[in-house]
C-alpha cells in the first residue's frame, strides 16, 4: 500500500542520489586536475553507482504507479584543501544518505508499506558498504599523512576500481 508521504520521500531520495552523482563528479574533476588519476577513477566509478541508485528508485516509483518529480540540483563543492578533506566530505555525505534511507524505511513500516520497506533493504546494505569504503580510504589517508609516495601508492590502488552494475539492476 503506497502513500503520498512515501512517494514524496522516495522522490526526495531520488534527488539525493542524483546529487550524490553530481557531488562525486566534482571530486573526480578535482583529482583529475591534480593528476591523481586513480582517485579520479574511484570517483568516476562512484558516480556510476550513484546513477544506478537513482535509476533503481526512478524505476520503483514508476512501478508502484507514482510520478517521478525531478528537482533542482545545487552546485556541489568544487575545490578542496586536500584528498583527506575530500574523503571526510564523502564519508559524511554517505552517513547522511544512510540516515535518509533509514528514515524512509521507518516511515514505510509506520505506513504498513512492506513492499517499499522490502525494496529499501538493498539500499540499507549498500549504504553500510559505501560508508565502510569511504572510511577505509580516509583512514589510509590519515595513516600516510598525505606523504607523496603514500599518496601515489593509494592512487595506484584506486585506479583498479572497476564499475560493475548491481545484480538488482540487471534483474529489472
Ligand atoms: Fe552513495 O549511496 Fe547512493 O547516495
Amino acid at each position: 500500500m503506497r502513500s503520498e508521504k512515501i512517494l514524496e520521500m522516495l522522490n526526495e531520495q531520488l534527488n539525493r542520489e542524483l546529487f550524490s552523482a553530481y557531488f562525486y563528479t566534482a571530486m573526480e574533476a578535482y583529482f583529475a586536475s591534480q593528476n591523481l588519476d586513480g582517485f579520479a577513477n574511484f570517483f568516476m566509478v562512484q558516480t556510476k553507482e550513484e546513477l544506478d541508485h537513482a535509476r533503481l528508485i526512478f524505476d520503483y516509483i514508476n512501478k508502484i504507479g507514482g510520478r517521478v518529480i525531478l528537482k533542482e540540483l545545487k552546485q556541489p563543492k568544487i575545490d578542496y584543501s586536500s584528498p583527506t578533506e575530500v574523503f571526510e566530505l564523502a564519508l559524511s555525505h554517505e552517513r547522511f544518505i544512510t540516515s535518509s534511507i533509514h528514515e524512509i524505511a521507518k516511515a514505510a513500516l509506520e505506513e504498513k508499506d512492506l513492499t517499499t520497506h522490502n525494496f529499501l533493504q538493498w539500499f540499507i546494505n549498500e549504504q553500510a558498504e559505501e560508508e565502510e569504503t569511504m572510511d577505509k580510504i580516509l583512514r589510509k589517508l590519515k595513516f600516510i599523512k598525505e606523504d607523496p609516495s603514500g599518496l601515489l601508492f593509494l592512487d595506484k590502488e584506486l585506479s583498479t576500481r572497476v564499475y560493475t552494475p548491481p545484480s538488482i539492476l540487471q534483474e529489472n
